[in-house]
């Protein structure tokens, strides 16, 4: 017999974090399951595109290193549109060194990622001590982490024993771990949830090794939950148009799975 698939506000309920509540939620609420991977690198460029998209998403990735003009300000409008549109701020930051060195990247720096993002992630390749790490910054604060269990690049090695360990970390820390960059669903536990980047609404690749798969492959065949999108939106010529594209192929993927 196949088990029976949640909805998002079934599992909503099942999650002890209030991150990854929050975020099933909005997708409930705004039928979306895609996140924006809003890769520019001018600081209005990047809000003014997240403004036009804001609808169709329920969540925003940045790289805050990657773009030119990072300042206060700029923070203080991401966090005034995510208001707006009711969206969460993922920082992919991509943490991977021992515990203390982590504890000044994640709360410290330019960047001070730990007093505005909601969602960030880690590597897992220098062990548990990563995870404690940055869970000790966000204790009292309302953030939740992802781990890379897999990758979308070519030749990576997050694969096998590699991503096995990853999902026993992701399950043995549920206070702080809600879930997953991955290619499939790894964990059936309705709590932890699957974010794939490298998607497209064409399956191909780039010239740097990323690989892309469809909505569909994503979501119906590989049981993902979300959907991570970013030149396929911000490089098209009507980005509002792309998401709300995206937006319909990610959320009619997951209705397919729910039947
Ligand atoms: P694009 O859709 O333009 O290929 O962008 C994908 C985004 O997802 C980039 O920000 C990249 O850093 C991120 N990403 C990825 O592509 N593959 C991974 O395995 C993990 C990522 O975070």
């Amino acid at each position: 017999v196949k088990p029976k698939v949640l909805t998002y506000a079934e599992r909503a309920s099942q999650c002890t974090h209030s991150v990854s509540r929050r975020l099933l939620k909005i997708m409930e609420q705004k039928k979306t399951n895609l996140v924006l991977s809003a890769d520019v690198t001018k600081s209005k460029e990047l809000l003014d595109l997240v403004d036009k998209t804001g609808p169709h998403i329920c969540m925003v990735k940045t790289h805050a290193d990657t773009l030119d003009d990072f300042c206060d300000d700029f923070v203080e409008k991401l966090k005034q549109l995510s208001n707006k549109h009711n969206f969460l701020i993922f920082e992919d930051r991509k943490f991977a060194d021992i515990g203390n060195t982590v504890v000044h990247q994640f709360s410290g720096g330019v960047h001070r990622i730990s007093d505005w993002a909601d969602v960030i992630n880690a590597h897992t390749v220098p062990g548990a001590g990563v995870v404690q790490g940055l869970q000790k910054v966000a204790q009292g604060k309302d953030i939740g982490c992802l781990l890379i269990a897999e990758m979308s690049s070519a030749g990576n090695l997050a694969t096998g024993d590699y991503t096995q360990v990853t999902v026993k970390i992701a399950e043995e820390n549920p206070d702080f771990v809600i879930g997953f960059i991955c290619l499939s669903k790894l964990s059936s536990n309705p709590a932890l949830l699957h974010m794939t980047p490298g998607v497209q609404l064409k399956e191909g690749q780039d010239a740097l090794g990323q690989r892309y798969l469809t909505p569909q492959e994503v979501i119906s065949n590989r049981g993902s939950d979300i959907i991570i999108v970013g030149r396929g939106i911000y490089g098209a010529s009507d980005p509002t148009e792309a998401a709300r594209q995206f937006q319909i192929a990610g959320y009619d993927a997951y209705l397919a799975r729910l039947s």
